[in-house]
């Protein structure tokens, strides 16, 4: 059971181990929402000419650029394997193309590399490329989302529980229809889902749709992908509204799309969030989600942590020192969030967990 002081104990100890190790101390250089990150617009592979073999090789095949979260989740890795902290940093941005992200990691394979992290764009066809791996014995970590593999084929994996997130979005909608008394009868639903085939598209939509289940007047109308983007956000919500008259509640799959949503509902005269006619819930709850829910544009966001490099960093550490990782399976903690003070704590999966309201103080201490 996590209580509220436990919850935003961990969360402090979390954050202030991640500032020790260097993430999350970026200036956040793009403060309008939702526009596409700077870091690159193609696939490319940005290879460290420095080939000093004292430096330890990463190749690190990342998913692309799509969202504020995976500009954060960048950042933290190129701060994390600095040449300064002793590594040579590989570094493939994969733009959403699965079998592209594939071929680097077989790149890396050819080109020995001491260490691969991957990033997986989608959960299958993996096990070929993590055989050859293994082949060469390059020990290979997963960050963020997850592969469908036998296990022995990675080291670890440090992320965040997708479907733990999509059942704390479900069973906040739950308390919050409760709390509030709203007097619709029948809950119309659309989700508008993250990359189809990625782990976290399917964890978050297995998590919410058990909610969706449990309630016989809530209907889920519609899911489509969205491609965590906020232009693809907005094509689709624009899809829906082309469809459906009667769209109480928008589930995004992350805050990107959610503002993409946003610009739909708006051009069509639609009013959302805090007293709004439509109900907007997203995920990751980046910095301008947590802006967003400040001026009450958005109801709830379930965070996800994209700072997981410095745990990979520690377990590289531990393998160079000798030692072995203890566990495969590391979950990052994560906090829920909503913008006005209706639901206290929830429950879901067996877990106990407080929303925190967005105040002034709370957005100024997201430091991505
Ligand atoms: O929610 C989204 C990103 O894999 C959890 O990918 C990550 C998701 C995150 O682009 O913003």
């Amino acid at each position: 059971m996590i209580n509220r002081q436990n919850k935003v104990g961990i969360l402090v100890l979390i954050i202030g181990i991640l500032f020790m190790m260097g993430c999350g101390q970026n200036e956040k250089e793009n403060e309008t929402s939702g526009q596409e990150s700077n870091i690159t617009q193609e696939p490319t592979s940005v290879p460290n000419e420095d080939n000093d073999t004292d430096k330890i090789r990463i190749g690190f095949a990342q998913v692309g650029h799509e969202s504020d979260w995976r500009k954060a989740a960048t950042e933290c890795a190129m701060e994390t394997f600095s040449e300064e902290n002793g590594y040579e940093l590989n570094f493939v941005d994969a733009d959403n193309d699965s079998d592209y992200q594939k071929e680097s990691v077989m790149k890396f394979i050819d080109e020995k590399m001491d260490y691969i992290i991957i990033d997986p764009i989608v959960t299958e066809g993996w096990n070929k490329v993590l055989r050859a791996a293994k082949q060469e014995k390059i020990p290979v970590f997963l960050i963020d989302r997850t592969i469908d593999c036998d296990e022995n084929l990675y080291e670890a994996w440090f992320g965040s529980d997708f479907e733990a997130e999509g059942q704390a979005a479900g069973a906040w909608l739950e308390a919050y229809l409760d709390n509030t008394g709203r007097e619709i009868d029948d809950i119309n639903i659309v989700t508008v889902a993250g990359t189809r085939g990625s782990a976290a598209q399917i964890g978050r939509t297995r998590g919410f749709d058990s909610y969706v289940d449990k309630h016989s007047n809530w209907s889920k109308l519609a899911e489509k992908d969205g491609k965590f983007t906020k232009e693809d956000g907005k094509q689709v919500m624009k899809q829906f509204l082309a469809k459906h008259e009667d769209i109480d509640v928008v589930v995004c799959h992350n805050d990107n799309e959610a503002w993409g949503v946003m610009e739909a509902l708006d051009e069509a005269g639609i009013t959302y969030g805090v007293g709004g006619n439509v109900i907007i819930i997203s995920f990751d709850a980046v910095h301008d989600g947590l802006l967003f829910m400040l001026e009450g544009k958005l109801n709830a966001d379930f965070e996800c942590n994209p700072l997981s490099a410095p745990y990979v960093a520690d377990a590289i550490k531990t393998l160079e020192n000798g030692g072995k990782i203890d566990n495969k399976t590391n979950y990052i903690d994560e906090a829920c969030f909503q913008a006005e003070d209706i639901v206290g704590v929830i429950e879901f999966d067996g877990k106990n967990a407080e929303m925190i309201t967005v105040t002034e103080t709370v957005l100024e201490s997201r430091a991505y």
